[in-house]
């Protein structure tokens, strides 16, 4: 009975029509006369969800019946992108629409791009909580997401004279996939005072009053697994006035735009998503929409367990709750505050409550990243957490102190208070102290927090308490649907598609990469895949590019840190080198096309500025004559989730290359290998395991290592900074005014020449140079070429996010999937 909502389906293409049909002219109220791709963009979403939902509704009433330990994934991100193709291909029901569409003269790639990206998050951080929940619904786990429903996701990029400009992201004009719950609601109360209250027997407790409430409303979201009946939820907390639209004292009282005003605050809560990608600012509304999705998310997770009457000593054995970095940490402090003061607990029982059902991710080491919150503005806001806060630390400090009794600088550097002016409350550390795993994203990252950032914490608590749990992509996203004709073709030669539920099963693909007859169909496939790539790139820059080139592409958030800069400086040392060659040499060289694409955080001047350089390089090499399809430039605008799908399969060489140590894992760097790319890349995060998996014959690594940069950086500071030749060169061509005004560049020019190189982009420059040229050898060996990308493919099995899943499930949750009754 279970397995047969999934199955029912749609009764073939007309089943599909007539439910669309359906939508259009009952839902919709209109007639297949005027039903334009919009149109039937969301007749064929509600086709879909309609079906979505009988499963949806079993899967929460199996849960709810099983009552079994349930994980909740905290995370103030979700980059899902879009949902409809997820949902076709995840019910297994794409091909029904595609034949439906078609006969009523639709293309189903044209009604897919109707769909806006839900774009809840702005990098690494938001997509992988996004691929996270496709494996957990996957696996069968009973799991929920807890979110915020922001009216502006991450803003849309425009590039005007080659500069970013930002432009809100207003994206829920028409939204089938979210389900509003008016009656699940939360209030939150924000500021107010704390007093103390003598009970029976000498005991105290803290009454938080006063300050003012805002209600949470609940909105769900359905998360299809794929080929299976559950579908699990994401919960999207949104920002209302308490007591309705607007206050209707002080309205009938004549004060109406005082409360018109206190209804808009109350919905500037969850407003906007903030845009800094791995840097933190400390400002107010941020720490309010951190309380409110917290506290709400936690009212929501104890009154369930509530339902089930078990005491609370068994909380932990139903509970799972995950942290998405330091952004859910007062999570810690409100369950403590729900159950002390509110339920009544002692403080060491819900103490112990509270470090068993809490675990921590970490993803970055970036000073600069890691979260403080001013004393004095948690204190205003939330009273009784600053005080429960300070509790925490008191007896964690008093621990350490027993344990180390002669060590007195020990406890100025754990302490979850800063000693600074002002006073700050350390976020990783609280959420540490309030953890019973704390766990990185790769295995060097995981090795860097437990030796530089938390060394402390591993001394106190013992290294049993550090883990690692290297992230993964879902195969599902990021190779079946985004590169449909490879999936079919792996599919059709190892028996069958299992491997999107089992990756490792693409080691069945190894033995083929001497296949001649596989390797053309494979080649076929990419260079359709650079077809569709070039296409967009048409739409979007108006610059024809040669889909035979090697396309390179860089796709992230710009932050020095990732190098963009390197990049670009080796792409115009490309060029120097090409215009230097006679007419006749140049002929033999391999054409390129250099992709670069990502948002730079509005307030990251820095970052914009490389953006502004990719440009201007992109303007001038484009429009050269000598230089023809030999070299293109190309800032792809708006980067996002949906862009990706079509970006990734396309590589021929993709590049990672963060400075040593300072990306925790990147996961472009796998969906660009388990598309058929290649990578260049440092030795930073998850490029080391991949090299591992894929073998180092099959990967361009350079430059310094993560050990050596700290020694390095110092040499620049206070030794000598020579800077290479060959980016010397390129620092005078661009002094010259070949690309735009010098002055425009003359920052990033200084970052290397005259603020201590911090990124190592001059150390590393000659290796990157170097093996750059190693990649173009490479490429023109196209047997060979394509032989280590098959190779490379069928040695990515670890890094889908459903192994990563399944760790997280056993060393972390304590959690089993729910097996599905069929
Ligand atoms: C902080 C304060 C205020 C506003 C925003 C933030 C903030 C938002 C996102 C800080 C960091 C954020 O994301 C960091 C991030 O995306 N980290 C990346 O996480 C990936 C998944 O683990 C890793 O693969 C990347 O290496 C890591 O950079």
């Amino acid at each position: 009975a279970w397995k047969r909502a999934q199955a029912q389906g749609f009764r073939g293409k007309d089943g599909f029509e007539k439910e669309l049909v359906r939508h259009v002219e009952t839902t919709l109220a209109r007639s297949m006369f005027n039903c334009d791709e919009k149109a039937a963009y969301s007749a064929t979403s509600l086709a879909f969800r309609d079906q979505l939902i009988l499963d949806w509704n079993r899967t929460q009433q199996n849960q709810t019946y099983r009552d079994s330990k349930r994980v909740y994934y905290l995370s103030l991100e979700f980059l899902m992108g879009r949902a409809l193709d997820n949902a076709m291909l995840n019910i297994g029901q794409k091909d029904t629409a595609k034949a439906g569409l078609s006969e009523l003269g639709f293309r189903i790639e044209d009604i897919i791009g109707q769909e806006n990206d839900a774009a809840l998050g702005n990098g690494g951080l938001g997509r992988l909580a996004a691929c996270f929940l496709d494996s957990l619904a996957s696996l069968d786990f009973h799991a929920w997401g807890y979110g915020l429903r922001y009216r502006y996701g991450i803003f849309k990029q425009e590039i005007i004279d080659g500069y970013q400009v930002e432009v809100p992201d207003y994206w829920l004009d028409f939204n089938p996939w979210e389900f509003p719950r008016h009656d699940v609601t939360v209030d939150i109360q924000f500021f107010g005072n704390v007093r103390k209250e003598s009970k029976e027997q000498g005991k105290e407790v803290a009454i938080w009053e006063g300050g003012e409430i805002v209600q949470a409303v609940a909105y769900d979201v359905p998360i299809p697994g794929y080929n299976t009946s559950t579908t699990n939820n994401l919960r999207l907390w949104s920002s209302k006035a308490s007591g309705g639209e607007f206050d209707f004292q002080k309205f009938n009282n004549g004060d109406y735009e005082s409360s018109v005003a206190d209804q808009q605050r109350a919905e500037t809560i969850s407003a906007v998503l903030y845009p800094n990608d791995n840097l933190e600012r400390g400002k107010e509304l941020r720490l309010k929409q951190q309380y409110f999705w917290v506290a709400a998310s936690l009212h929501d997770i104890v009154r369930r367990f509530k339902k089930s009457k078990r005491p609370w000593k068994q909380f932990a054995d139903q509970v799972a709750i995950q942290l998405n970095d330091t952004h859910p940490t007062l999570a810690i402090v409100e369950l403590q505050r729900i159950l002390v003061d509110i339920e009544g607990l002692e403080w060491e029982e819900a103490w112990d409550i509270v470090t068993s059902t809490f675990g921590y991710t970490n993803h970055t080491v970036l000073p600069e990243a890691l979260e403080k919150w001013p004393v004095g503005l948690v204190q205003h806001l939330l009273p009784r957490h600053l005080q429960i806060i300070y509790d925490i630390n008191l007896y964690f400090l008093q621990q350490v102190e027993k344990q180390f009794p002669n060590d007195r600088d020990i406890l100025r550097r754990v302490s979850i208070i800063e000693e600074s002016q002002p006073k700050m409350v350390r976020m990783a550390y609280l959420a540490i102290v309030g953890s019973h795993k704390v766990n990185g994203v790769a295995e060097l990252h995981s090795d860097l927090i437990k030796t530089t950032i938390f060394k402390d914490f591993v001394e106190i608590y013992g290294p049993d308490k550090f883990t690692n749990v290297t992230n993964g992509i879902t195969p599902r996203r990021w190779l079946h649907q985004a590169n449909p004709r490879l999936s079919e073709l792996i599919a059709s030669k190892i028996g069958g598609n299992d491997f999107l539920k089992d990756l490792t099963k693409l080691n069945k693909l190894e033995s083929l990469a001497e296949d001649k007859e596989f390797r053309k169909e494979w080649s076929e496939i990419k260079y359709a895949n650079k077809v569709r790539l070039a296409k967009l790139i048409k739409e979007l820059t108006g610059v024809t590019v040669n889909p035979a080139a090697l396309f390179d592409i860089q796709v992230k958030r710009i932050h020095e840190y990732k190098r963009q800069q390197l990049n670009i400086f080796g792409v115009i040392h490309r060029y120097l080198t090409l215009k230097a060659m006679s007419p006749e040499e140049r002929k033999k060289q391999l054409p390129r096309v250099s992709v670069f694409g990502g948002k730079a955080a509005p307030g990251y001047w820095m970052a914009k500025q490389i953006i502004h350089l990719i440009n201007a390089v992109g303007s001038v090499v484009n429009n050269d004559a000598d230089i023809g399809d030999l070299l293109k430039v190309i800032f792809l605008p708006d980067y996002n989730v949906s862009k990706a799908e079509i970006i990734t399969p396309a590589s021929d060489i993709s590049e990672h290359i963060s400075t040593a140590g300072t990306e925790a894992s990147g996961t472009s760097n796998m969906k660009f290998v388990l598309n058929g790319g290649l990578i260049i890349g440092t030795c930073d995060g998850a490029n080391i395991e991949i090299t591992r998996e894929i073998g180092d014959n099959n990967i361009f690594l350079f430059g310094n290592l993560a050990e050596d940069v700290e020694d390095l950086r110092h040499a620049h500071n206070y030794g000598s900074h020579t800077i290479d030749p060959d980016l010397n060169k390129v620092f005078e061509e661009m002094e010259k005014g070949t690309f735009g005004t010098p002055h425009d560049f003359s920052a990033m020019v200084a970052a290397v020449r005259h603020h201590g190189d911090y990124y190592l982009v001059s150390d590393d420059f000659h290796s990157y140079i170097e093996t750059h040229k190693l990649v173009d050898e490479a490429y023109r060996n196209q047997d060979e070429w394509v032989a280590k990308c098959i190779v490379s493919v069928a040695r990515m099995g670890f890094f889908s996010s459903d192994r990563c899943i399944n760790e997280y499930a056993e060393s972390i949750w304590n959690v089993e999937p729910l097996a599905v009754k069929s």
